[in-house]
């Protein structure tokens, strides 16, 4: 079938709209017609060329909401008129990771997507005869799409898919680190390093765990404004300091934060998140990625004092079991979904997505088909 999609056929170019060809969904894939996706920094990112699994010519895309459309052999835990949410992080119940009770980090279909292709070793996308490469399971940037049924979550199909597409990784990252990789008590202290929306979506989880002190921070004072609408207390710009923005953090506090949040992708600031964090107990949580070649630092003796260092993918949520209640929750007022969609773009504009996220000028757009 024929499919409108944006295509990144080459790094560092705009995104073109094209009529791609996709195949029919094979055994225990599922075909999916996108209705909304979001536009996250990782889709710029990969497209700028510094992924080190970054593959072209490749449909990007893995903030999404849509309707099945038919499946393959074999499928039997989703039907054709299930809403759904592709997801990067698979759930497939039965893997050392699954089965671990320690992770999300599901490994049926990792290696695969990590190539580009189905868990068959090929893709569904073509054009002009040629393949063209899927994108972290989820490739949400056509309207219709090929994901494994390990990658979806069957949502309420009365939720508003404008809304929960951002479920798919920006808001559910960041609400799962504050909850699953950091566990915030009542009355920490946060700090947050980058106002979009993933650490927009810190503070919000942070302020669900009543955290006491929330500490925002960007290099952009435009995003002071919603950080605090999500519960933000205290607001630093970096530029508005001639020292070094851990030390600046640390003095606010006395010893520094209990966690901090590391929401950018750079390594600079991932060693200040670390170093501001508590003496004794404090713990930074790097949910940025950073590009290829790229290392963290800092000095040992920051860890033998007390400091811990973790990570978190997707929030440490596991898919296909918590988003539908994630998105009940959306749906009952619980998780605020509405305040992250600053734009709204049809596919063809979908370029304009990336230069608003650029410019500073947006938090999540989301593209209709
Ligand atoms: P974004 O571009 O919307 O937001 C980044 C923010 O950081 C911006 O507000 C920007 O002004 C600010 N910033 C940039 N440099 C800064 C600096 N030196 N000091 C302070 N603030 C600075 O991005 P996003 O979509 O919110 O994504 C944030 C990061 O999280 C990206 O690296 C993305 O790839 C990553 N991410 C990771 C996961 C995961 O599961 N680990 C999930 C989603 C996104
Ligand atoms: N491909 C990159 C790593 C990219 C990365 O870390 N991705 C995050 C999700 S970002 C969502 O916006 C993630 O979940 N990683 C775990 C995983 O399994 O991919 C690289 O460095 O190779
Ligand atoms: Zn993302």
């Amino acid at each position: 079938m024929k499919s409108r999609a944006a295509v990144a056929f080459e790094a560092g170019k705009p995104l073109s709209i094209v009529e791609l060809d996709v195949a029919p969904p094979q055994k225990g894939e599922v075909l999916v017609r996108i209705t909304h996706t979001g536009v996250c920094h990782t889709d710029a990112f990969t497209l700028s060329g510094d992924d080190p699994e970054g593959l072209f010519p490749v449909v990007l895309g893995h903030e999404g909401a849509g309707v099945v459309e038919a499946v393959g052999e074999g499928v039997t835990s989703v039907k054709p008129g299930d809403h759904v949410i592709p997801l990067y992080t698979a759930e497939c119940g039965q893997c050392l990771f699954c089965k671990s009770g320690k992770t999300n980090l599901c490994v049926a279909v990792r290696a695969t997507q990590g190539k580009g292709v189905m868990p068959d070793g090929t893709t569904r996308f073509s054009y002009n005869g040629k393949p063209v490469y899927h994108y972290m399971g989820c490739s949400t940037f056509s309207e219709y799409t090929v994901v494994a049924e390990v990658s979806l979550a069957r949502i309420n199909p009365n939720a508003n898919p404008e809304q929960v597409c951002l479920l798919g990784c920006g808001v559910t990252t960041g609400l799962g680190a504050v909850k699953n990789t950091a566990r915030v008590q009542e009355g920490d202290s946060v700090a947050v390093f980058g106002l979009g929306g993933i650490g927009l979506a810190v503070i919000q989880g942070a302020q669900m765990a009543k955290a006491g002190r929330i500490i925002a921070i960007d290099t952009n004072p435009a995003k002071f404004e919603l950080a605090k609408t999500f519960g933000a207390t205290d607001f630093v710009n970096p530029k508005d300091h001639d020292r070094p923005i851990q030390q600046v953090i640390v003095e606010m506090t006395g010893w520094g934060v209990d966690h901090s949040f590391e929401c950018i992708g750079n390594v600079g600031v991932m060693r200040a998140a670390l170093e501001c964090a508590h003496r004794g107990w404090g713990q930074s949580i790097i949910i940025g990625v950073a590009g290829a070649g790229q290392e963290i630092s800092t000095r040992p003796f920051q860890l033998v004092t007390g400091r811990t260092w973790k990570g978190t993918a997707f929030g440490g949520v596991k898919g296909r079991s918590e988003l539908p209640g994630m998105v009940e929750d959306a749906m009952s007022g619980k998780i605020q979904l509405a305040p992250f969609v600053t734009h709204t773009r049809p596919l063809t504009d979908i370029n304009e997505a990336f230069d608003l996220m650029h410019e500073g000028k947006s938090i999540r757009t989301v593209v209709r088909y």
